[in-house]
């Protein structure tokens, strides 16, 4: 145990010096890490079939994000950063999928067929205002149809499959 007091100093340091400091620190060792892990681990999972795939965030923003200015009917508004849904399902090899079925923590679920995906496009949506959506409320994942929010909003169109919540994703 020769270089033990060499780590007694290091853990030691932070805490000798101003708070400015320790926060600073607390920040790099605690905060990036904390947030890496958050990005790396599951939210949604994925099934071709039978087979399943666990998809974090970093893995279903890949694609690169796409950026649209709406109004949620569910009361957000600002930035939407997401993946085209058509987009996302031929990165996962599913272009040609006959049913995707959306499922949400709710138990609320639906599902498009192909000519509803040629017919309007969907955005799944991954972040608002750069973060990523709160869990216990619309998030992690939520589907919106950009070119539809104002006829949304009028009361014009329906958002029968404006599914927020979203846990998985089945197609076949
Ligand atoms: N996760 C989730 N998404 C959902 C719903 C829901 O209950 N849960 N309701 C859907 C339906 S049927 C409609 S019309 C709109 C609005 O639902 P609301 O009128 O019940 O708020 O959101 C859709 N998305
Ligand atoms: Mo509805």
């Amino acid at each position: 145990m020769m270089f033990a007091p060499a780590i007694v100093t290091q853990l030691a340091w932070p805490w000798t010096r101003p708070a400015g400091w320790r926060l600073l620190l607390l920040l790099v060792l605690v905060g990036q890490p904390l947030a890496e892990a958050g990005a790396a681990s599951p939210v949604l999972t994925l099934w071709k079939g039978l087979e399943r795939q666990p998809l974090s965030l970093d893995a279903i923003e890949r694609g690169g994000l796409q950026h649209v200015q709406i109004r949620h009917p569910e009361g957000l508004q600002g930035r939407f950063s997401g993946v085209w849904l058509d987009d996302f399902l031929a990165a996962h090899g599913l272009a040609k999928a006959r049913r995707v079925r959306f499922v949400a923590h709710d138990g609320y679920t639906t599902f498009l067929t192909p000519a509803q995906r040629r017919e309007k496009a969907y955005l799944l949506v991954t972040r608002l205002a750069g973060q990523p959506l709160d869990p216990d409320r619309l998030g992690p994942l939520m589907l919106v149809v950009p070119e539809d929010a104002e006829a949304v909003l009028a009361g014009l169109a329906p958002m029968t499959r404006w599914i927020w919540a979203i846990r998985e994703i089945r197609s076949r």
